[in-house]
């Protein structure tokens, strides 16, 4: 009996897929087919993938051609499986041509004609294709139109600025026809919202209202009770409003989140995030973005997301370059939970060792500089024989896993929540706080 094997993501399958496994089988008597798993598929890049590991798994079960389906989970694994199933034939379509020359040492290799004329990414192009408006002032907006190249069906179609001469240079090109903010609006169907935090409100507001998607930039608002209505607000226009924060979309940092919650450290007690960058402008702040709006909301995500949201009480120390418009170079922000404590360090006039310390009663993570974009962290125990290191390949800093959830999230109709609404309502009530609490501490260095 000659055993045949291949492998693939098998999206949204297609006739493509199918005439492939069709001569696949026609090389020998048994066709093992290996289906990529989720994760192994973002670790190679493909981040567009549609449908879940079981919906591609019965797609190719209901060809009937298979006579065996496994699973694809690690690199390299296509040698265990050629050994451990006794396999005679490796084949994968000709866009792999010369990729696969090293398994020749274990079985025979045949790449077949690719069909051409049509593909997963195509079909998803089509299925999902979003116009993105960019809306904001800083640079930041040049990383997120670079991340849309990798998003099936995310157009960058138009930028745009209530304080145009701030366009980042290399995106004047999308802002020709925009009038004004409504002219913008309704040349797009979703749009990614950084302009300036005291602007966020109106913004979002004027897009749900226009029946657009919205990504905007944490802090949403700088109003807890703002925040709700923009969720309510959207969810009667049957929109999405989600939350950018691109650390809340990067696997490692996701994925330490659950391993604290699921007690790998004992009960947490104290959570420590610092956040710091300098910035180089001369007393010249808009539309750079002060401490607390652009390190704030990453800062107490981990804190919100490990310690809950209903803390007693908080203390804001604030060093402020200018006090006529609160724009601070550094802020310390300590939260009093009945069950623990939590501290934020911010700052774009002082520089610190941007680090994340969850402390536990029976162990540590600690995640190194820049823990807001880590592909990284540890957990470290008194006995440090029992420490324990964990990798996640992370790519574009996570934009671009923050963009397909958007995607994802339109296509449904329905917001997958990477932060939970109470956490964007008390990120928005602590900025808001910042603001007006005159209880602040003021330092003056
Ligand atoms: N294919 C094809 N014609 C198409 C599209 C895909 O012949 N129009 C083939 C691919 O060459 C591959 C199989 O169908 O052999 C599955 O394609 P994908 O689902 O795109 O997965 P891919 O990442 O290409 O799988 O490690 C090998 C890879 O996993 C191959």
């Amino acid at each position: 009996m000659v055993k045949v094997i291949t492998y693939g993501t098998y999206d949204l399958l297609h006739y493509g897929h199918v005439r492939l496994l069709e001569r696949a089988k026609a090389l020998g008597d048994y066709l093992i087919v290996g289906v990529t798993a989720d994760d192994f598929d973002k670790t190679r890049g493909k981040i567009n993938v549609q449908q879940s590991l079981i919906e591609r798994i019965e797609a190719v079960k209901a060809t009937g051609i298979a006579d065996e389906i496994i699973v694809e989970e690690y690199e390299g694994q296509k040698i265990d499986d050629i050994k451990r199933y006794d396999i005679d034939i490796f084949t994968v379509g000709s866009d792999w041509v010369g990729k696969f020359e090293y398994l020749n040492e274990y079985c025979k290799v045949v790449y077949l004609e690719r069909t051409e004329g049509i593909s997963s990414s195509g079909i998803r192009d089509k299925n999902r294709s979003q116009r993105l408006g960019l809306l904001g002032e800083t640079d930041f907006l040049n990383k997120v139109a670079a991340e849309c190249r990798y998003v099936n069906g995310m157009h960058v179609q138009a930028v745009y600025s209530d304080d145009s001469e701030f366009i980042p240079k290399g995106l004047r090109d999308y802002c020709s026809n925009n009038s004004d903010y409504q002219g913008f609006l309704d040349n797009i169907d979703a749009v990614y919202i950084r302009s300036y935090p005291d602007r966020h409100y109106e913004h979002i507001r004027q897009a749900l209202e226009n029946g657009k998607h919205v990504l905007c930039e944490s802090p949403i608002t700088l109003s807890g009770r703002q925040c709700d209505e923009l969720f309510t607000l959207a969810s009667d226009n049957k929109c999405i409003l989600m939350e950018a924060m691109k650390t809340a979309y990067a696997t490692a940092f996701s994925r330490l989140i659950l391993l604290a919650k699921g007690g790998r450290i004992g009960d947490i007690i104290s959570v420590d995030a610092t956040c710091t960058s300098l910035i180089d402008s001369e007393n010249v702040y808009f539309p750079t973005w002060n401490s607390i709006c652009d390190w704030g909301p990453t800062a107490m995500l981990p804190i919100f997301q490990l310690l809950g949201t209903d803390y007693k009480s908080k203390q804001i120390i604030t060093y402020l370059l200018d006090s006529k418009i609160r724009f601070d170079g550094f802020t310390k922000i300590e939260f009093v939970f009945n069950h623990g404590v939590g501290s934020i360090k911010v700052g774009k006039g002082v520089k610190s060792e941007g680090e994340l310390i969850v402390s536990g009663t029976s162990g540590y993570i600690y995640v190194p500089a820049p823990w807001w974009k880590t592909d990284y962290f540890e957990i470290r125990y008194e006995n440090p024989v029992n420490n324990k290191r964990y990798f996640y390949q992370l790519d574009g800093e996570g934009i671009r896993y923050e963009l397909v959830a958007f995607l994802r999230a339109i296509e449904r109709g329905k917001n997958v929540f990477y932060i939970d609404q109470n956490i964007s309502k008390a990120i928005a009530d602590v900025i808001g706080d910042f603001y007006r609490d005159s209880s602040s501490v003021i330092i003056k260095p």
